[in-house]
């Protein structure tokens, strides 16, 4: 059994998401961030970063493991499903989760901070991170031209960057003309697997959200500014 620690975020789904994916047994415990459950000793002892999302292994010595990529990667190995066997076609997947956790993962979130969360509206850092954000989503594109997942079958790379290419509106940068990166987020979008993960540890409400924050913002507003 895996006990999973996450909170409502595109890196808490890509977690989600991959148990639903692989059929594998979890629990869930919600780990509110906005209220700084993250810093606290207990999950640090989990997760040195004090980020969400953990994993802890109950069939594997309480084995706990941070990191959403080492995750995946653990899982896939653990369940033999979403990642390829061969070294070649495992190789090209790997490359293209490393794509999402060191592009498009840093560049959407730091978009999401000064586009949406900073107190103060600096337009260079706007601009820098909505350039970014646009080849990052310019390349996905390409890689899916003539090709329904980004390494031919479905695997963890398409989970982990559909997580964050999901609400690119969040971040500011538009799509527009990126019809074969739309046609891959529909493709994902009608899964039940990322049905379900995408509903855990809640659905999000984004209007919602948005309202919400223009009433208090103070939660957010000192997770940006730390
Ligand atoms: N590289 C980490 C990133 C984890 C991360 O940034 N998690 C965010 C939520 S998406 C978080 O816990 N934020 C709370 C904070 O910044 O204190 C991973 O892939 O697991």
């Amino acid at each position: 059994m895996i006990d999973l620690y996450t909170d409502a975020t595109p890196n808490g789904w890509k977690v989600s998401i991959m148990l639903e994916e692989i059929g594998m047994p979890y629990t869930t415990h919600h780990v509110d961030i906005m209220s700084g459950a993250q810093k606290e000793e207990w999950f640090v002892k989990l997760c040195p970063n004090g980020r969400i999302p953990v994993i802890v292994d109950r069939d594997n010595d309480d084995l706990a493991i941070f990191e959403t990529g080492a995750i995946m990667l653990y899982l896939a190995k653990k369940s033999g499903q979403l990642m390829p066997l061969d070294d070649k076609g495992e190789s090209w997947v790997i490359q293209w989760l490393m794509f999402q956790m060191a592009g498009i993962g840093p560049m959407m979130g730091q978009s999401n901070v000064f586009y949406r969360y900073f107190p103060e509206k600096i337009p260079a850092a706007i601009d820098r991170y909505h350039n970014e954000c646009r080849r990052l989503y310019e390349v996905l594109d390409r890689q899916l031209e003539g090709r329904d997942y980004l390494c031919d079958d479905y695997s963890l790379a398409d989970i982990a960057n559909w997580c964050w290419v999901r609400i690119y509106f969040w971040g500011g940068t538009n799509i527009d003309g990126l019809d074969n990166l739309k046609a891959w987020m529909d493709r994902l979008e009608a899964r039940p697997a990322c049905q379900r993960g995408i509903a855990v540890p809640h659905v999000v409400d984004f209007a919602q959200m948005e309202a919400d924050l223009e009433k208090d913002d103070s939660g957010i507003r000192s997770l940006v500014t730390k």
